[in-house]
């Protein structure tokens, strides 16, 4: 439980035009529980490079709008047939499983193409969608599928993937476009086959603007293992994936790679909308929940408040990781 031992870096936050409030970010050195070296000061670029999201997307509405002006890219997860055996609610870390497939998605112009007999699709929203981000989508069918189509209603296109066989129901992870419209949209999915696709099922997208966030955590890393993000507020309100909100309006995008059923995510990301964020002090807090097999993996971990970086940490975690496996990365004073 000690802290010490290693100097503390304070940062400021420059207060600006829009900056209502200050933000210092105070690093501590040396983690609450010790299993793990939290290791400073490695190198960042690789981790960090799309934190922001430059996809080169348009930077401004057009006519006709692409469905690229709410989703940078897609693809499918298609686990290890042994990968899902892991339950994280039940506290029992799975085994090693392999590496999932990743299946992009092709951008095709004009409306999804429907078939006779094709089946129906079910959708499940997993996360928020943020600028420059990945969030979960869980596709699903009335009957085996192997096409998914997704779209925005009003746009000229749709995203689709092409399974290497059918399935009834799979994991599809869609990154927000770096100039996604801070307002909340309709995503519309389809399930097909070779004969097309069959009827969509709409919902609507929660969009997350870092740029009109009070304050967003970003923890990314390195490799397929379970890394957990966990923020607490000013009023001891633990955001996280056994919490994924709070009262004012904190909330964890998703869990990802959870009990080691990996999505390739490999980021999370914690956000307090403008004008809610509580007054005080917030602790970050990261943990390995589980190696998942890897032997090393390398984090970083990013506060911002409004859209600016205010401070980058970056570790470590290595050897087992297991649900108390865990550092105070930082403590985040928003007044
Ligand atoms: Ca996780």
């Amino acid at each position: 439980m000690a802290r010490g031992g290693q100097a503390r870096r304070l940062a400021t936050f420059p207060g600006g035009p829009r900056q209502r409030s200050s933000v210092h970010a105070l690093a501590l050195g040396v983690g609450m529980i010790r299993k793990k070296r939290l290791v400073n000061r490695l190198a960042t670029a690789a981790l960090l490079g799309s934190i922001a999201g430059c996809e080169g997307e348009p930077t401004g509405f057009s006519d006709p709008v692409s469905v690229r002006r709410f989703f940078a890219s897609l693809y499918a997860v298609v686990p290890d047939a042994g990968a899902l055996s892991g339950s994280k609610a039940a506290g029992t870390a799975a085994a090693a499983p392999a590496a999932p497939l990743i299946v992009n998605a092709v951008l095709r112009n004009g409306p999804v193409p429907r078939g006779t007999g094709a089946p129906s699709a079910v959708l499940a929203l997993e996360s928020s969608i943020i600028t420059g981000t990945p969030g979960k989508l869980r596709v699903g069918g009335d009957a085996p599928f192997s096409r998914i189509a997704v779209t925005v209603p009003g746009t000229v296109d749709y995203w689709e993937i092409t399974l290497p066989g059918p399935v009834l129901d799979i994991q599809v992870i869609a990154t927000g476009s770096s100039s996604l419209p801070n307002a909340n949209f309709l995503i519309d999915a389809s399930v097909g086959n070779a004969n097309g696709f069959g009827g969509s099922v709409q919902q609507q997208v929660r969009a997350v603007d870092l740029a009109a966030s009070d304050l967003a955590v970003l923890v990314r890393w390195n490799a397929l293992a379970d890394v957990d993000l966990h923020v607490t507020d000013p009023k001891g309100v633990e955001v996280y994936f056994g919490r994924t909100s709070s009262p004012e309006g904190g909330r964890l995008d998703l869990d990802s790679n959870p009990a080691c059923n990996f999505d390739g995510v490999n980021q999370e990301v914690i956000t307090w909308p403008l004008g809610r964020a509580p007054t005080g002090e917030y602790k970050v807090s990261v943990y390995y929940w589980s190696d998942c097999g890897v032997p090393r993996t390398d984090y970083s971990v990013t506060l911002m408040s409004r859209g600016r970086t205010i401070q980058v940490l970056d570790g470590t975690f290595t050897g087992d990781g297991s649900p108390t496996t865990g550092v105070d990365v930082a403590r985040l004073s928003f007044l």
